[in-house]
């Protein structure tokens, strides 16, 4: 078996700058607002930091639309302040990973700007540029945020390709030149001492031969660009190549955000002869929520089946074993709050079911992720309207969905945002209960959930039963007990409806992991021996065959 790497004892903290801390008063987070709190991440445990991106971006999509990737967001600061953010954090010990954003750019990137000025231009091929097809766009193409993935350009009547919005044109990899530019920005951060990526749709960058048309999902619509480009042909050889020019030139931990991706090519991104990347994140538990009309996507309300749940868990922590590695997360700036979507929001049960989901991930195999807020228990944010949403996926559902194709009403599509939108992740981080929730002393970018008064980092700090002080425990659990990163997994009773049981074996110990997903009080045998110890649980004592409401625990057995 291979020696265990740094990355795969870590527990990250992902930071989404924007909502952090602001400490200049325009409302938006900033990178002196992250040094700010380094304290806060230190205490919590964690070991690395993901920070989403800090680059020069018009923010047509919040900075994953980039116009230098080599300054700073004005927004956010300066380049002497993410030096001094990065010095800081490296004297606490703490590491910093960057997002690296390059299936696409800005349409306001220098590259961009000159690729669309000609089709003789030194940078046309840095784009994936069509003729129109009988008056129309080259493939039917569908953007992931609703509307066509091409965009017709009079200068030179051509399209170009954007799998995101418009401002996104994706980069053509195919170009030897691309990759060559990429590699060295890549490495003017690799020589600032940062310590990884996290690496944007990376699973996307490789475009099929021909870019055939994606499958129309029945009731019609676009075709599925996403299924059409994931894992495309040769995405492997970019990132083995990117591996020899960039990777292996420091002690680097690389995630790669991998929409689309399967267990075959998991196994192949992630390998254990490092040759492409560290982990990767996978969509599939993501997806078990969708709405069942394939034209409304994500948007939906229903909680997805525990057993579902199980089983999609257990494929990932069972088939990648030996083979390559995970990475754990419930939520992230794309996805609603963990405790909303997994757990029970509501106040009697907040507390106790953010615990359980959190430690139904924190003992798998894998490295965790935790996302700002989450630490605390925040929830999704009920209390904003259809005109207070920023999100630019969000405002294109309500532009093409409702009321350009009326396929629910509008209320309903609110609903559905409020379960599954992208700003339930993005409202401000909730410090504490003072104005803007110690955010900042201006007009914050995006309106605060309204529960900050109670759901709160001072009133976490001040609990000791808090949230905050479960999710410490855990990754100090993770840290001190090798088992957790190296037992083996058995998932138990997979057709339980209720609860979610599991196993993690080693040489010398077993540790019983038992979830109780649901509200009620429930009764299971597990058959724990008498010399079992409990070494985490949510609530303060143990009642045996008895499980209450999202009760939580977890049994070492020697
Ligand atoms: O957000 C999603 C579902 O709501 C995903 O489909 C998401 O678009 C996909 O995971 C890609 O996300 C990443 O790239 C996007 C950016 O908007 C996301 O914030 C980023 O995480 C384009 O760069």
């Amino acid at each position: 078996t291979a020696a265990i790497q740094w990355w795969q004892k870590a527990v990250v903290y992902q930071v989404y700058p924007r909502s952090f801390q602001d400490t200049d008063g325009d409302g938006i987070g900033d990178l002196k607002g992250i040094t700010q709190r380094l304290d806060y991440i230190k205490k919590l445990g964690a070991d690395v930091i993901w920070l989403n991106p800090v680059y020069a971006s018009p923010d047509k999509d919040n900075g994953y639309d980039i116009a230098d990737y080599q300054a700073i967001n004005t927004k956010f600061g300066t380049m002497a302040d993410f030096d001094d953010l990065l010095a800081q954090a490296h004297n606490k010990g703490l590491k910093i990973m960057m997002d690296l954003v390059v299936n696409h750019t800005s349409d306001q990137h220098p590259w961009f700007i000159e690729s669309r000025q000609s089709k003789d231009n030194d940078k046309r091929d840095f784009y994936i540029w069509r003729d129109p097809v009988a008056g129309h766009e080259p493939n039917n193409w569908g953007s992931f945020f609703s509307g066509p993935a091409w965009q017709f350009d009079d200068a030179t009547g051509q399209y170009y390709l954007h799998l995101f919005v418009a401002g996104q044109p994706d980069l053509n990899w195919v170009n030897p030149k691309v990759r060559q530019a990429v590699f060295e920005m890549m490495n003017f951060w690799v020589d600032k001492g940062i310590d990884g990526f996290r690496m944007d749709v990376i699973s996307l960058i490789s475009k099929p031969d021909g870019l055939p048309d994606g499958e129309v999902p029945a009731g019609g619509g676009y075709g599925n660009s996403n299924q059409a480009v994931a894992n495309g042909p040769h995405v492997h050889d970019y990132l083995q190549e990117m591996r020899q020019k960039v990777l292996n030139r420091a002690d680097m931990m690389t995630v790669g955000e991998a929409s689309g991706v399967d267990i075959e090519n998991a196994v192949k991104y992630a390998n254990q002869d490092h040759s492409e990347l560290n982990m990767v994140f996978q969509f599939e538990h993501m997806d078990l929520d969708n709405n069942p009309n394939p034209a409304l996507g994500k948007w939906y309300d229903q909680k997805a089946s525990l057993v579902d749940l199980k089983a999609n868990l257990s494929k990932w922590q069972n088939d990648l074993a030996g083979k390559a590695w995970n990475s754990l997360y419930w939520d992230n700036h794309d996805q609603p709050r963990a405790v909303s979507r997994y757990g029970d929001d509501r106040p009697e049960f907040r507390v106790v079911s953010a615990k359980m989901v959190a430690t139904l991930l924190h003992f798998m195999q894998g490295t965790p992720y935790i996302y700002q807020g989450e630490e605390i228990g925040m929830t999704n944010a009920y209390n904003l309207q259809r005109a207070d949403f920023d999100d630019v996926e969000i405002k294109n559902a309500f532009q093409y969905l409702i009321d350009q194709d009326h396929l629910t009403d509008e209320a309903t599509m609110l609903r559905y945002v409020h379960a599954k939108g992208r700003d339930n992740a993005r409202t401000p981080m909730q410090w504490d209960a003072s104005a803007h929730a110690g955010f900042t002393t201006g007009a914050p970018w995006l309106k605060l959930n309204d529960n900050y008064q109670t759901i709160n980092v001072e009133a976490a700090l001040d609990d000791p039963n808090s949230i905050f002080y479960y999710y410490q425990k855990l990754i100090r659990l993770r840290h001190d007990l090798p088992i957790i990163t190296t037992g083996t997994y058995q998932l138990l009773d997979p057709t339980d409806a209720q609860v979610y049981t599991y196993r993690r074996v080693g040489d010398n110990d077993t540790l019983l992991v038992i979830n109780n997903f649901t509200r009620d009080t429930l009764t299971r045998d597990y058959q724990v021996p008498d010399t079992a110890t409990l070494i985490i649980s949510n609530y303060d004592d143990d009642a045996g065959t008895t499980l209450r409401p999202f009760e939580a625990k977890v049994y070492r057995l020697i």
